[in-house]
């Protein structure tokens, strides 16, 4: 946005890339692709309260119209700067039975399982019974294996239930943890995945687990980070230092923005 005195103009106008238009007069819009706003020096001189009323209204008007729309992305490596490093905890006192999972959070008769394979489908899937989905369409990105049959599908935690406990969720109250368990609410946290590469997985964390598929490391690594950042969990120093490799190797460090659950 640039701001220039031009006498014998309008006292302000401004231009935007041409495809809206203003009515003529005091306020005014035209030109290519950079919003302006032109103060006349005759009126500037005369009236400032006027002149400046509008100067600031032009700008108000200006920001809400050329601000770029609000960004879906933050960079990974500043989510990981987040992070708290602590040494992993509680180890021996994990129980898989106190992250209740699957449930039907939103009554609609699915629960986190079909909820997951229909959102993650190229296709619309097919089911029986009130919500069991049979068919589809999936991409594993574990290992870039496809299925058509939600069978060989596990619905994985990006981090997985016991990482999320020794990280600090064993701190958790139930619900809160059932909410982790069946978190829909941000697209990484939970991933359809071949059974097998998820079994392979297991309970592990970057720093001895990366997905076969080199091409999604990067992506993954990312998404890792933003699950933990979002469930304000901590990470241990092996971990970090994986992290930090991992990151290394991404050409965009552009990941979805989470919220803090
Ligand atoms: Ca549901
Ligand atoms: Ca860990």
């Amino acid at each position: 946005m640039g701001i220039s005195g031009r006498a014998g103009g309008p006292c302000v106008g401004w231009v935007n890339s041409g495809r809206q238009g203003f009515p003529p007069g005091v306020w005014r819009a035209y030109g290519h692709g950079v919003w302006t706003i032109r103060l006349g020096g005759d009126l500037m001189s005369r009236r400032p309260a006027r002149v400046l009323a509008g100067l600031v209204g032009a700008l108000v008007v200006a920001t809400v119209l050329v601000a770029p729309p609000a960004s879906a992305a933050v960079s990974a490596q500043s989510l990981l700067d987040d992070l708290t490093t602590s040494a992993e905890s509680h180890t021996t006192t994990y129980d898989r039975d106190d992250f209740k999972h699957w449930v039907d959070a939103d009554g609609d008769g699915c629960d986190t399982r079909a909820e997951v394979l229909k959102q993650e489908s190229s296709i619309a899937t097919g089911h029986t019974g009130t919500c069991t989905i049979t068919s589809g369409r999936w991409t594993s990105l574990y290992d870039a294996a496809s299925f058509t049959s939600a069978g060989g599908l596990d619905i994985d935690h990006m981090v997985p239930l016991k990482e999320a406990w020794i990280s600090g969720a064993w701190d958790w109250s139930a619900t809160r943890r059932e909410a982790y368990a069946n978190d829909l609410g941000y697209a990484k946290s939970l991933i359809a995945v071949s059974a097998s590469s998820n079994r392979s997985k297991s309970d592990q964390d970057p720093d001895s687990w990366l997905p076969p598929d080199t091409s999604y490391r990067c992506e993954y690594v990312k998404e890792w980070i933003a699950v933990k950042w979002r469930w304000s969990l901590r990470i241990d120093s092996a971990e970090a230092s994986a992290l930090r490799s991992g990151l290394s190797q991404c050409s965009s460090l552009s990941v979805d923005q989470p919220s803090k659950a």
